[in-house]
């Protein structure tokens, strides 16, 4: 071990300084591991403990490198011990099409996380989450050096075993009593350590030093002033879910298929109901009495944009009475406060709810800065009907996620990180929950383009609900 610190060291993988990171704070260390793909017989060595540093114990069938600078290290663990690899792309332009995991695997067997340094552990919840939902089983992770600012915490939370082969303030120990650095240097890179312990990373948003802990659903109901929002608390206490499923299938037969099959795993269910060449009158009640069998609300995406008097007649008349059968829609704010006006006029008295877009998922999306704040600032006008946004960072607004009364409901989710061709953004349960402060994750493409889309609602919802309560300690 100590000799391959000092061979780290003496590549200059590990350095001592002043650096800036890119979170913008400087640091008095910079580890650099990428390096070792050119150094073969460290690489080697460094493969050989690794496998050491898991117990035998741990039993793994599979390993899998978190992507990039694993990969090699995961490589070489595959080769001398003659284990099978799998890679996780980086990037999926499309989950229901691509392959997010690469090579030959079976269900159930167990895959074993490769990482060079953990810091919160983010990156090996995100190539465990893509894994999880091909099938695999991940309980532990091997890292060469544990940053020790919250990594393993973070990853036993989720249900991962972190082993580290060394962790950071040993190495500099180590280095100090070899003579590399002094001990003014082994002082600095502690203090730093302890200064920037971020024991809960995963749970602040980016650049956020301090944990923010949510309210439980349940006590968020409570406070709840629509009856809509209410029930969406509810059952998502009742079902531990906080998945919604974005049903965007060719026809409506297909919906109502959809709906009954994947209904025990979502709070709600998304629609756009106006893409259906096959609607009829009795679409309303056929789905409502699926969603009272399962338990969800129904949330249609209509996006009402006009004047409050033309969205009263949009809402309730036309071909689709969405007045009739939607629990929940949602508005645009751009034409100011009149919209909800006009919608609440229809709704309120019905017990309906509408959420309001203060934020979209797609590039470019002009909605952010005073237009978010806006829609902030109507939603408080309106506590007995706007009962939350469609939000996709609300943990970086001013004033973050705001009124726990309100909920926030984000598209744009996938099992990895990527986008599509025209412009739309994903991102994992885990970062969207966690790190991002939403309590609703909007997915579609990711399940209804699933081999199995039940199986993979209910992947959907676990990771979903995890992170939810990991955020909640
Ligand atoms: P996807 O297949 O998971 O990309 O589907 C996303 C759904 O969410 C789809 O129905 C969109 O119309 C909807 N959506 C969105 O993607 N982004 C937004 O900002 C809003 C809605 Br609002």
């Amino acid at each position: 071990m100590e000799s391959l610190i000092l061979q780290l060291h003496d590549i200059a993988a590990v350095k001592f300084g002043n650096f800036k990171l890119k979170s913008g704070i400087s640091s008095p260390i910079y580890i650099d591991l990428r390096l070792i793909v050119s150094f073969p017989s460290l690489l080697r060595q460094i493969s050989h403990t690794l496998v050491a540093t898991v117990p035998s114990s741990a039993r793994y069938d599979v390993v899998c490198g978190v992507p990039y600078t694993a990969l090699p290290i995961a490589t070489c663990i595959s080769v001398s011990s003659n284990i099978p690899m799998l890679m996780r792309r980086k990037e999926v332009k499309d989950y229901g099409t691509s392959k997010a995991i690469e090579g030959a695997f079976q269900q159930n067997q167990v895959c074993l996380i490769v990482e060079d340094l953990v810091t919160s552990g983010t990156s090996v919840l995100e190539t465990a989450a893509p894994l999880r939902a091909a099938g695999l089983k991940v309980t532990d992770a091997v890292v060469m050096i544990d940053r020790e600012q919250g990594g393993r915490e973070n990853l036993a939370e989720n249900g991962i075993t972190l082993h580290s082969m060394v962790k950071l303030s040993e190495m500099v120990r180590i280095l100090k009593e070899k003579g590399r650095v002094s001990e003014e240097t082994e002082r600095m890179v502690i203090k730093f350590l302890e200064d920037n312990q971020k024991v809960s990373a995963p749970l602040a948003a980016p650049g956020e030093k301090k944990v923010r802990v949510r309210l439980p659903f349940r006590e968020r109901a409570k406070m709840a002033k629509n009856p809509t929002g209410w029930k969406l608390f509810e059952i998502m206490e009742q079902k531990k879910s906080n998945l919604c499923l974005a049903a965007d299938v060719a026809t409506a037969a297909d919906l109502l298929d959809i709906a009954d099959k994947v209904g025990p795993e979502i709070c709600m269910l998304k629609t756009h109901v106006d893409i259906f060449p096959d609607f009829t009158p009795d679409f309303g009640s056929k789905l409502r009495s699926i969603a009272d069998k399962h338990n969800f609300l129904i949330f249609e995406d209509r996006k009402f944009a006009d004047i409050g008097n033309t969205v009263t007649m949009q809402y309730e008349g036309g071909i689709f009475h969405i007045l009739e059968w939607a629990d929940i829609v949602n508005a645009h704010i751009i034409s100011g406060p009149g919209i909800v006006d006009g919608l609440k006029l229809k709704g309120l008295s019905r017990g309906r709810g509408l959420l309001l877009l203060a934020e979209m998922s797609s590039s470019g999306t002009l909605a952010k800065g005073d237009y978010t704040a806006a829609a902030v600032k109507i939603a408080e006008d309106h506590p007995d009907f706007v009962i939350g946004f469609i939000s996709v960072n609300p943990a970086s607004w001013p004033g973050g996620p705001g009124n726990p009364s309100l909920i926030h409901a984000t598209p744009g989710v996938q099992m990895v990180k990527g986008g599509d061709a025209l412009g739309q953004q994903y991102n994992t349960p885990y970062s969207v929950i966690s790190e991002r402060g939403s309590d609703v994750i909007i997915v579609g493409r990711g399940i209804i383009k699933a081999a199995n889309p039940a199986e993979a609602a209910r992947e959907y919802r676990l990771q979903g609900w995890d992170a939810y309560l990991a955020s909640c300690k």
